[in-house]
C-alpha cells in the first residue's frame, strides 16, 4: 500500500484543486457519447501514453464512464516510483468528470488489485465496482469486467475436459497462493497473457482463445454481450451469440470503446484521430 498512499493526487483531492483542473482543458465542443470505455492505462510506467490520453479525455465526454481496469500500476510502482505530472492530469480529469455529473464505474483490474479492497465505495462520485452490467440504449446487457479472471481458465482450458472442476479450482487457488508469495517477495503479478504474448509464439491465436473464452463464459451468465480490456487488443465482434468488445489499451494502440446515443458500438483509434486533426489544420493552413 506505501506505493499508492505516495500518489499524490490523494493530495490533491480537495475541491480548489479539482475546481482548477477546468482552466488548464481546452476549450471547445466536446465530442458526445453515451458511455466510454477505456482501460489498461498503466499511470506509473513509462509505457503510458498520458498525452494521448489526455487529448483524448479533453476531446470526448459521456453520460457514463467506465474505467475497466489497470488504471493504474500498482505492481509496478511498488517496485519503482514513477509519476510524472501528466499521469496526475489524468486521474485529475476524471475526477474533475465525476464531480461534473458523468457516472464514472471503475472496475479494478489485476494491476490495480490494490483498490478492489475498496469495491462498492465511492471516492469523489467515482464508484468501484468488481464487475457491472451496462444496458446499451437499444436494450442489450453487457457485462463489463477487466479479464483477468479468465486467465486461470485460460491456463486450465486445455486440461479442463480431463480433470474436470475439482482440478480446476484448485488451480484458480493456487493462482492466488502464487500471486500472494510473489507479492510478498516484491516480484509482480504473474499474469497468463504476458507470458503468453511473450513466450507462446502465436500471439493472435492467444487473442482469439482469450476472446472465445470471454464470450463463452458471457454467454453462460445470460448476457448478450461483454466489455473487458486485460489483453491490450481493441476488438468487436460476435462469438457464438455473443458480442465481444475490448476496449484495448493507453500503452500501444491508444483505444478506447464507446457508445453513441442509439446503441451504436464503435472503437475508436485516438493516434489516428489526432494525426487526422494535424493533416485538415494544415489542410486549412494551405488553402
Ligand atoms: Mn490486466
Amino acid at each position: 500500500m506505501n506505493a499508492i498512499t505516495r500518489l499524490p493526487f490523494l493530495a490533491d483531492m480537495e475541491e480548489g484543486v479539482i475546481d482548477r483542473v477546468e482552466t488548464l482543458e481546452r476549450t471547445g465542443k466536446r465530442r458526445r457519447y453515451r458511455t466510454i470505455w477505456i482501460s489498461d492505462i498503466h499511470l506509473g510506467t513509462r509505457g503510458c501514453n498520458a498525452k494521448l490520453l489526455i487529448d483524448f479525455l479533453d476531446s470526448v465526454d459521456s453520460e457514463t464512464m467506465y474505467l475497466v481496469g489497470d488504471i493504474i500500476d500498482g505492481w509496478r510502482l511498488k517496485r519503482r516510483f514513477y509519476w510524472p505530472a501528466a499521469h496526475n492530469d489524468v486521474v485529475w480529469r476524471v475526477m474533475k468528470r465525476a464531480k461534473r455529473g458523468t457516472r464514472v464505474v471503475y472496475i479494478p483490474g489485476n494491476h490495480d488489485e490494490m483498490f478492489r479492497q475498496f469495491t462498492g465505495l465511492s471516492f469523489g462520485g467515482v464508484e468501484i465496482r468488481r464487475r457491472a452490467v451496462h444496458e446499451t440504449a437499444d436494450g442489450r446487457k453487457l457485462l463489463v469486467l477487466h479479464g483477468d479472471e479468465f486467465d486461470t481458465i485460460m491456463l486450465a482450458h486445455r486440461w479442463l475436459a480431463f480433470v474436470g472442476d475439482a482440478a480446476y479450482s484448485l488451480l484458480m487457488r493456487l493462482n492466488v497462493v502464487v500471486n500472494a508469495v510473489r507479492q510478498r517477495m516484491g516480484l509482480p503479478y504473474w499474469s497468463l497473457s504476458k507470458m503468453a504474448k511473450h513466450k507462446v509464439k502465436n500471439a493472435v491465436e492467444f487473442i482469439s482463445r482469450f476472446e472465445e473464452v470471454v464470450a463463452h463464459q458471457a454467454a453462460a451468465r445470460g448476457v448478450d454481450g461483454v466489455v473487458c480490456g486485460h489483453i491490450h487488443n481493441a476488438e468487436m465482434r460476435e462469438i457464438g451469440g455473443v458480442q465481444y468488445y475490448n476496449d484495448g489499451d493507453w500503452v500501444e494502440g491508444c483505444t478506447a470503446l464507446v457508445e453513441h446515443f442509439d446503441g451504436r458500438m464503435e472503437v475508436l483509434h485516438w493516434a489516428d484521430e489526432v494525426a487526422a486533426r494535424a493533416s485538415a489544420a494544415q489542410a486549412r493552413l494551405a488553402a
